[in-house]
């Protein structure tokens, strides 16, 4: 049977046009697609916009437009985004669909059912950028005397009739729940700081609002909606076919495999989903990653500081598996990281053009030049020979664990060092040197680094898909030997390649000096 793998992002707000942080989260789930199709798992991968609430009517007013019109208009601008930067997802849900509507109802009933839904009133704070309520004690005061949730948004009063879910009756049942499940929230020090939120003691939740109109209607009682959050989080069960938990969709990807977020939204993705689907009698999903967070040269993101990166500037300036590859490599997958032009240009033109580039462009052009432009006859195979080969080929075992622990760093410094050991093998056999004194060495030594170039670039696909679907295009690596079963294969002698041409171009900067 084929194993399967369900991906989610976050569905995004559409009160504002996407930046980097959406690209950031969307990519790295992009790439784990790509690697696990490549390694032969039936992929669902699923991204969308959040469209409710009173954050999006609030933007729809301010626009003067009616809220409709308005996330037709901004939804579509996450589209675009997706086909920028080459996105893989299999499903794009807006939460103002009818598939969502029917399941966050179904949903409900079943919370319902389950005793976990009363009829109370709220009174209390809450901050609309977050959609969130919080509690006094958690806010501070500003200078103009607002109060201010933690993460730096504006709370206001709300006083109205609101259903509750039972979230307290739920305390013990989720730390079972994450014990019996160790694995369920990465990386380690976020699952700490869940674990003792949750045994800082949990309080029932506000699932219904009455004061605005914009969300689902709460079953049997139009006077509510369902609170954006709980419409929300639905949306990644909906994607697969709920409330028919006979679907073949629901039945192949659910329990979903991985939801990726940033660390802002984590709590509702780790304490309010799984109580939630617990309690409806649904399995929770069995992981989620909380990502860490972008600044821009040191400084928070943000529309008012007017430091927004624009995703689809940055691939035009840089080129977009640049981008892919840098946002990967430059931060270790879970921390906060720091997005400078500098760091851009120096991975751009270190990593990508000296080291890998170089190395495909050497090899290819030695070939071209000295074996007629075929790949080359090897003869006996030497232990470095082996050595550098059995590298490439053994790496695809460790990206599997690195990528199943979501350490994107890891798997890309892992394939650098075969870039590296292989860049120092092309200088220790110098084959421009054998080309008068051993021909036929010369032949082998082209042979293994063109072995070796072909499972890097296979291997790199899901982090840099076009480029290196050029230099397995300049290697005649055929379509559809480009899977990972294709690692045990080899390149086979006397087959005719392409006029080489670079892969990665060099950034070149006048407007400062370079590191
Ligand atoms: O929270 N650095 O949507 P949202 C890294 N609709 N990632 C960032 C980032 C930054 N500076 N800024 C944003 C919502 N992100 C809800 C989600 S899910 C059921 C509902 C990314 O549009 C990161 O993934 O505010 C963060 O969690 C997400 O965008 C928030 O997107």
């Amino acid at each position: 049977m084929t194993k399967s793998f369900y991906i989610t992002t976050p569905i995004y707000y559409v009160n504002d046009a996407p930046h980097i942080g959406h690209a950031y989260t969307t990519l790295a789930c992009d790439v784990l697609a790509r690697f696990k199709r490549l390694d032969g798992f039936d992929v669902r991968f699923l991204t969308g916009t959040d469209e409710h609430g009173q954050k999006v009517e609030k933007s729809a007013q301010a626009a003067g437009m009616d809220p409709q019109a308005f996330t037709d208009q901004v939804s579509q601008n996450f589209r675009d985004l997706t086909a920028a930067f080459d996105f893989s997802n299999d499903d794009f849900i807006r939460t103002t669909e009818a598939r969502h509507k029917t399941s966050c109802q179904a949903l409900w009933e079943k919370l319902v059912a389950a005793g976990d839904i009363y009829l109370a009133s709220y009174p209390g704070w809450y901050a609309v950028r977050d959609e969130a309520f919080y509690d006094e004690k958690e806010l501070t005061k500003n200078e103009d005397g607002k109060m201010i949730a933690p993460s730096g948004a504006e709370c206001e009063w709300v006083e109205e009739p609101s259903y509750f879910f039972r979230l307290s009756a739920w305390q013990d049942r989720l730390l079972d729940f994450y014990e019996a499940n160790p694995d369920f929230i990465g990386p380690t020090s976020r699952r700490n700081e869940v674990l003792s939120f949750v045994r800082g003691g949990l309080k029932d939740l506000s699932v219904s609002r009455t004061t605005f109109s914009w969300g689902i209607p709460v079953p049997g009682d139009a006077d509510h909606i369902m609170y954006v959050w709980l419409d929300a989080l639905t949306n990644y069960i909906t994607a697969v076919g709920y409330p028919d938990e006979d679907s073949p969709a629901y039945k192949t990807f659910w329990p979903a495999d991985l939801h990726m977020v940033g660390k802002d939204i984590l709590r509702f993705h780790a304490v309010y989903w799984p109580a939630f689907l617990l309690s409806a009698g649904v399995a929770p999903p069995k992981r989620v990653f909380a990502h860490g967070w972008w600044t821009n040269e040191g400084q928070k993101i943000s529309k008012s500081l007017g430091n927004v990166i624009d995703p689809h500037q940055l691939i035009e300036t840089y080129g977009l598996d640049q981008v892919r590859y840098f946002l990967l490599r430059e931060v270790p997958f879970g921390n906060d990281g720091d997005f400078s032009k500098r760091a851009m240009i120096g991975r751009m033109n270190y990593d990508l053009a000296n080291q890998f580039g170089n190395l495909a462009q050497r090899v290819l052009s030695m070939i071209a030049k000295n074996c007629g432009g075929q790949v080359p006859a090897p003869g006996a195979f030497t232990q470095a020979d082996e050595d550098l080969m059995g590298n490439a080929a053994r790496l695809l075992a460790q990206l599997r664990g690195f990528y199943d622990e979501q350490a994107f760093h890891k798997a890309l410094e892992a394939t650098w060092a075969v870039v590296s050991q292989a860049n120092a093998y092309v200088d220790e056999q110098a084959p421009w040197a054998l080309r008068k004194t051993d021909p036929a060495r010369m032949g082998t030594v082209l042979y293994v680094l063109a072995e070796s170039v072909r499972c890097l670039a296979l291997l790199t696909q899901p982090v840099m898909p076009q480029s290196m679907a050029k230099m397995l295009d300049q290697l005649a690596v055929a379509a559809d030997d480009r899977d990972f079963t294709a690692l045990s294969k080899n390149l086979v002698a006397g087959t005719a390649l392409p006029k080489p041409s670079g892969v990665f171009p060099r950034f070149v900067d006048d407007s400062e000096s370079q590191a």
